[in-house]
């Protein structure tokens, strides 16, 4: 069974990756991040948590996060072929908290594929996607507080995965077609 890891900064082309694997290996695509815009638009107690977090451009707190998606993995449990968990781990802590929750469902993590993008061409595509999504977060404070939040917490999850031989860095320029080829060939050489 194949389960990776998509990560990188916001705006590097996570879900946009993520929904091309989908339709090209079948497995199953869990999104944190679209995991708690669902919670946040049933306005759950939950969601309401996530928002103050969100619009902040802050994380929301690991053990909440990480309940969130054992609960989507288990949901799915008997209906994929593999996973891709896009925007899961954030922080060394929730990759920590990751093994477990695989190891106790007998599943393991084959590649994190890490995508990298040019700082200003993160905050383009951003703005861009601002114009349309309607995302509290799409705007220019909030895009900034989130990329020094993802370099201070999230960054290091790589070395996490390095030191496992578990580690692809892709650049993400260029067109979606051309960056989803070096996603494949990376699999492919895994
Ligand atoms: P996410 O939903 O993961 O937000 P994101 O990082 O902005 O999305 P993504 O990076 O997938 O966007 P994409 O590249 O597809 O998380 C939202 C928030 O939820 C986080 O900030 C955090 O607060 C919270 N959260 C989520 N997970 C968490 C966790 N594990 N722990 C704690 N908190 C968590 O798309 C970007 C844009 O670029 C799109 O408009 C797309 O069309 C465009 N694009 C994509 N590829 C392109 C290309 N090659 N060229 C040009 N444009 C491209």
């Amino acid at each position: 069974m194949l389960n990776i890891i998509i990560c990188g900064a916001p705006g590097s082309g996570k879900g946009t990756q993520s929904e091309l694997l989908v339709a090209r290996f079948g497995l199953k695509h869990l999104s944190t991040g679209d995991l708690l815009r669902e919670e946040m638009g049933k306005n759950s107690p939950i969601g309401q948590e996530a928002r103050r977090h969100i619009e902040q451009g802050q994380l929301v707190p690991d053990e909440m996060i990480a309940r969130l998606l054992a609960e989507a993995i288990d949901k799915a449990a008997g209906e994929f072929r593999g996973l891709i968990l896009d925007g899961f781990p954030r922080t060394v802590t929730q990759a920590e908290m990751l093994e477990e929750m695989l190891k106790a469902r007998k599943l393991d993590i084959g590649l994190m594929i890490d995508i990298d993008v040019s700082e200003a061409e993160l905050i383009d595509r951003l703005l861009k996607r601002g114009e349309s999504s309607g995302r509290s977060d799409d705007n220019i404070d909030t895009i900034r507080k989130r990329l020094s939040v993802y370099h201070e917490k999230t960054k290091p999850v790589s070395d996490f995965y390095r030191k496992q031989n578990k580690y692809a860095a892709i650049d993400g320029t260029g067109s979606i077609d051309q960056i989803q080829g070096r996603i494949v060939k990376a699999l492919q050489e895994a």
